[in-house]
């Protein structure tokens, strides 16, 4: 073959690579274990470029372990049930189950032609119902834990979507798919008891994610340590919560959330009209329009609250930067040290009484313009004053306030319990069984799976399609065998991706999640993917594993060892890619130009992967010459081009150095910076072949490791010369070679010395010496120094490494 054809080899290995199984994983094959997981894709189609990138670095470095020595497992699926594929199907009038298996069939061929080394024997959708069905084994296992129930309350809900929505589904006030406002609505819902899990969820000792990544989980969990304290009022005692209860002497009134339940009793008759409006405007904003900053509004309730400890009277305001769902819905307003109720205040123009004193600073301006926020000492409050307040003084407070029987220490949490029920057709049915007599039952597992009927109208109406189809809806009570009916809503699809990791051990299992033989497969060793999911899927799936644990299922308390996030492939014009904007780059189309092994090229050295990037449409060529130039060189008999001058140290260096920072590379996922080096590497072999080293053992040497680091980068062309040099087996099955240390290393170079033109000789010099140190060393030599004497040195020309070139007259 004279010239490089990727589609003359790509199409063939792959095949081959399929028919032998060269990448079904064995559990029994020698080797530690190291299990390398992807995010799986949504079947909404196609694989677009991004599915590339997020794939094919992880799986040069599955491949790189592999040849390492390690027992690699490396798995793909479908997580496919949810919205994007059945507002898609609804678009196109069928039904989502034909139309999302079409496309896992068409996006798994989009798959192999990536060359990829997923084992694609234990692949499965999660709307399969032998998957599906062990969700709903999980839900009534959480529900006899009581980690499942059912309560009413205000929830968020997406007009568009027409279905609640988690809290974490919920980004800047609107629907994380479809960027819809999100409403409020009273709805009876199903949740998950993730609160449980707060602390232990903060603590990220046994898993190693980006520091983002833990930064957003632990804002998202929002810890705040502070305490209780209980005034009374009208409607009976009230409790706040507070982190600053140095400053309770400070409180100069109280506030409640619109919604909080006293409102009603504590409005008195002259407020009454003046409160029930600002209810119904406040209803119609969203939480993030409320806790926006801007002008505050509120409404007196017309009552007062007594103080536990002065006994002063604090009106009782209304006002919608107070939330009922944070805290107990209720503060203290103590102006003088906090902003919010500062401008509170100055609007409404109430009582401002200052408590912290910076030490040794002046009083606090009440007339001014802010509050004073930071540390002091406590002041105007009697008994208290003297002692040291602020935020990281609060735990003697709290232990005086204790003793004096106004205050309680109190830890609260910004995370709330997750809401999985979901209002749509195309998810898991919760396996609920609700009975008149007996109450809401577990359907026992020997009825599992509850099967999503696959006739029923699915367009949304707000109202769960489930319920439409009466002869499902039926069925008997488990406990008195009574008539009941089931429950109708489905999961949130987020469910299924938290346990998805386990069943890729034993995707045929039939007697539990997974397979128990298998649970030192976990946790997870690699697990690469979109930082969007920082706060869904990653703490969710933490929280499952943390579930499975306590339910015995499981020796890990973390799913995952190591987490990466890839970045983003821009479009050209540094946009995000979308067909709106007509700016898609489709990697079918550039597979179908430049071969798979090319494209694989160009995602990895496109930019740091972690970082991504603008997609360049001229710069896939690089990797594409690149890849010729390979193939001459292995397959076009010796090189032409000027003859060179290479040692074989030189080589071997070249060799081993390269090797040695491409195994560092990779240990750090440092993608583009391998190939980079594998280019160079390129240059010196083909100088090299210019060389006396030509057809030496380190020339062999050479090409048998550079065909073996570019395996995992370059699958199909690397098996292909590695046949070609009349390797044994496949390339992929080879142990990664080893640095020979003594050759990676060189502290000194031998470099030709020419004068004015002709070459007169060598030096030996540090690798990283100066031009003048080459000059010196070159003067010192006494075969060179001859043609120097007697003549000026008019001009020099050094290359580190290289050459010494003296013009000397
Ligand atoms: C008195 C006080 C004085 C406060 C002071 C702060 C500063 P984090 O840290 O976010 O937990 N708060 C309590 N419940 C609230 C609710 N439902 N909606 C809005 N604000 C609420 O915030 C805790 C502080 O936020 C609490 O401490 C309370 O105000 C307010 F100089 O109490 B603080
Ligand atoms: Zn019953």
């Amino acid at each position: 073959p004279e010239r490089y054809n990727p589609h003359a080899i790509e199409g063939q290995w792959q095949e081959r690579w399929q028919q032998s199984g060269l990448y079904t994983f064995d559990p029994q094959a020698p080797g530690q274990k190291h299990y390398a997981l992807t995010m799986f894709p949504y079947p909404s189609g196609n694989l677009h470029i991004g599915h590339w990138y997020a794939t094919v670095a992880p799986d040069a470095h599955a491949r790189w372990m592999r040849m390492r020595g390690y027992n690699v497992l490396f798995p793909m699926g479908f997580d496919s049930f949810g919205l994007p594929a059945e507002n898609a199907a609804i678009k196109r009038g069928v039904n989502p189950r034909g139309w999302t298996y079409e496309n896992i069939a068409h996006m798994r061929g989009q798959f192999g032609r990536m060359g990829s080394m997923i084992d694609w024997t234990r692949t499965f959708a999660t709307s399969d119902p032998e998957y599906y069905r062990w969700n709903q084994w999980f839900f009534t296992q959480f529900f006899k834990r009581g980690l499942a129930y059912k309560k009413g309350g205000l929830v968020n809900w997406c007009p568009k979507d027409q279905t609640v929505l988690a809290n974490e589904q919920v980004v800047g006030g609107a629907c994380e798919r479809c960027g819809t406002p999100v409403e409020r609505r009273n709805l009876s819902q199903w949740y998950l008891r993730i609160t449980d899990y707060a602390d232990e969820l903060l603590d990220f000792s046994d898993t190693d994610m980006p520091e983002r990544v833990r930064l957003m989980q632990t804002n998202w969990i929002g810890k705040s340590v502070g305490a209780e304290v209980t005034f009374s009022t009208p409607a009976g005692p009230e409790t706040v919560f507070t982190t600053r209860p140095d400053t309770l002497m400070g409180a100069t009134f109280m506030v409640l959330a619109p919604e909080h339940a006293k409102v009603k009793e504590l409005t008195t008759d002259a407020q009454r009209e003046a409160v029930e409006a600002y209810i119904a405007a406040a209803g119609r904003k969203t939480d993030v329009e409320r806790q926006q900053e801007g002008e505050k509004t509120g409404v007196f309730t017309g009552s007062f609250a007594t103080h536990p400890i002065s006994g002063d009277q604090l009106p009782i305001w209304v006002a919608d930067y107070v939330l009922v769902t944070y805290g107990t819905g209720s503060i203290m307003a103590v102006p003088a040290h906090d902003e919010r109720d500062f401008a509170f205040a100055k609007k409404f123009e109430l009582p401002i009484q200052e408590v912290i004193r910076p030490e040794g600073g002046e009083a606090l301006d009440v007339a001014g313009s802010e509050p004073y926020v930071g540390e002091g000492l406590i002041v105007n409050s009697g008994e208290f004053d003297g002692l040291p307040g602020g935020k990281e003084s609060i735990a003697n407070i709290v232990e005086q306030l204790e003793a004096r029987g106004v205050a309680r220490a109190k830890t609260t949490f910004r995370l709330r319990d997750w809401l999985v029920g979901r209002q749509r057709y195309w998810g898991t049915p919760i396996p609920i069984i609700h009975c008149e007599q007996c109450g809401p039952q577990p359907v026992p597992d020997d009825q599992l799976p509850v099967r999503l009927p696959d006739d029923v109208e699915f367009t949304p109406t707000g109202q769960s399609p489930l319920k439409l189809d009466t002869e499902w809806v039926k069925a008997t009570c488990p406990n008195c065998s009574g008539p009941a009916e089931r429950d109708t809503d489905t999961m949130d699809t987020f469910v299924d991706s938290s346990w998805y990791m386990y069943r890729y051990l034993s995707p045929d299992y039939g007697a539990g999640p997974y397979d128990p033989a298998q649970r030192g497969m976990m946790p997870v060793d690699l697990y690469t993917g979109g930082i969007e999911h920082a706060i869904l899927h990653l703490l969710y799936s933490r929280f499952w594993t943390k579930v499975m644990r306590d339910m015995g299922l499981t020796d890990q308390s973390e799913p995952f060892k190591r987490v990466r996030n890839q970045g983003m492939v821009l479009a050209e014009d540094g946009e995000k890619m979308s067909k709106s904007r007509g700016n898609v780059v489709d990697p079918d189309d550039l597979v179908a130009e430049y071969g798979a092994d090319t494209v694989r090229t160009y995602l990895m050295f496109i930019a740091p992967w972690e970082l991504g990037g603008p997609w360049d449409p001229k710069g896939i060529n690089g990797p594409a010459k690149w890849l010729s130039r390979i193939w001459t060189l292995y397959f076009g008999g010796q090189p032409d081009g000027p003859r060179e001058n290479m040692t074989e140290a030189d080589l071997r260096y070249a060799v081993h150095s390269t090797l040695k920072k491409i195994d560092s590379d990779f240990g750090r996922m440092s993608f583009n910076t391998i190939v980079a080096a594998l280019m160079e590497l390129t240059n010196v072999l083909v100088r090299a072949g210019r060389s006396d080293r030509y057809g030496t053992p380190a020339w062999e040497e050479a090409l048998n490791m550079f065909t073996l680091m570019l395996a995992p980068v370059v699958p199909h062309i690397a098996e292909e010369l590695w046949q070609g040099r009349g390797g044994a087996g496949s390339v992929h099955l080879q142990p990664w070679p080893q640095v020979d240390e003594s050759a990676a290393v060189r502290d000194s170079v031998n470099i030709g010395v020419q004068v004015t033109g002709k070459m007169r000789g060598q030096i030996e010099i540090g690798k990283e010496a100066s031009q003048d140190e080459a000059l010196v060393a070159a003067q010192a030599n006494p075969e060179i120094a001859k043609h120097l004497e007697g003549k000026d040195v008019v001009k020099v020309i050094y290359v580190p490494g290289r050459i010494l070139n003296i013009v000397a007259k």
